[in-house]
């Protein structure tokens, strides 16, 4: 195999990793993702220790020990663009040999946790919830530039495709699913199951009106009203099918966890989303490495 171009693969002169700044070893097996740069801390404050600590852009990471056990924490900012170039460059901190420039031979699986802020679109899911993504559905084209057929529930997309009516000049919705066997770990009987819609912005692309009307103002009510095998879409966010699909194509484990902070079906907003999200950190760091 011939070694990546200088310009496909790209290392500072530092030789770590373009956006991420990371070096190899500055990287542990078990990621937790957030969007907000200072969520790291928010994350890391409950680590016995912290011995990496790296700032490039929105992309801030820190490393160190949970329980005894290695962890990373770092932040895509928003969006599934953003989680394009995370999910590319952790991978290719585990899987290419940087300094040959090549694909390592042996496979290393990364388990990846998204720890986010959603809005649920279901009544039932009220804010202050927990909503584990079982699926998500991506409204935007990021896995359509791969070759990712093999991994979507086509039949999803076909029911979604048909239920949505999304006029022709919108991206064909993606829909795929979380790792199960890592779901299982992060999951309790408190926590809601979800299939998560994630959008391509915030605004328009989730619904809200401030002061530019929708092209389809129906839209996120056949969202609400979609199901399909026993599954509804249960909340909005912006990067969990991303997350979902480049981690099935590149072989790691992902679950994303979503702290409701809106429900959009009744209108209301967390008293308090600070305090859900630190909830929601607890709980994932307790359920990744539980007490002895
Ligand atoms: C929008 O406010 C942001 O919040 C949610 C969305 O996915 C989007 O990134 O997640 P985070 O709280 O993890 O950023």
């Amino acid at each position: 195999m011939n070694s990546l171009e200088a310009s496909e693969f790209i290392l500072n002169k530092d030789g770590s990793i373009y956006h991420l700044n990371l070096l190899p070893e500055n990287l542990a097996d078990t990621v937790i993702v957030v969007g907000d740069p200072e969520r790291v801390e928010k994350v890391t404050k409950y680590f016995d220790k912290v011995d990496i600590v790296i700032k490039k852009r929105e992309f801030h990471t820190q490393t160190g020990f949970y329980r005894g056990k290695r962890i990373t924490v770092i932040s895509t900012g928003i969006g599934t663009d953003n989680i394009d170039i995370v999910l590319n460059e952790l991978d290719a901190l585990v899987n290419i040999n940087f300094k040959e420039r090549k694909i390592k031979e042996q496979h290393t699986s990364l388990d990846i946790v998204r720890i986010g802020t959603s809005g649920s679109i279901q009544a039932e899911i009220p804010v202050d919830a927990f909503v584990q993504s079982e699926m998500a559905v991506g409204f935007d084209s990021l896995l359509h530039f791969y070759q990712s057929e093999d991994i979507q529930l086509q039949d999803f997309n076909q029911a979604l495709s048909e239920h949505l009516q999304l006029s022709k000049e919108k991206s064909a919705p993606y829909v795929v699913s979380c790792n199960e066997e890592l779901a299982e770990k992060l999951f309790s009987e408190n926590i809601f199951k979800g299939f998560t819609g994630t959008n391509v912005g915030f605004y328009g692309p989730q619904g809200r009106v401030l002061r530019l009307p929708l092209q389809d103002d129906k839209l996120n009510d056949r969202m609400g009203s979609f199901s399909f095998r026993g599954k509804k879409v249960t909340n909005l966010e912006m990067e969990t099918a991303a997350i979902y699909g480049l981690s099935k194509m590149l072989g790691h484990r992902a679950v994303s966890m979503n702290a409701i902070i809106a429900n959009r079906a009744t209108g209301e907003f967390s008293p308090d989303a600070g305090k859900t999200v630190d909830e929601l950190i607890q709980y994932t760091l307790n359920k990744l490495v539980p007490e002895n």
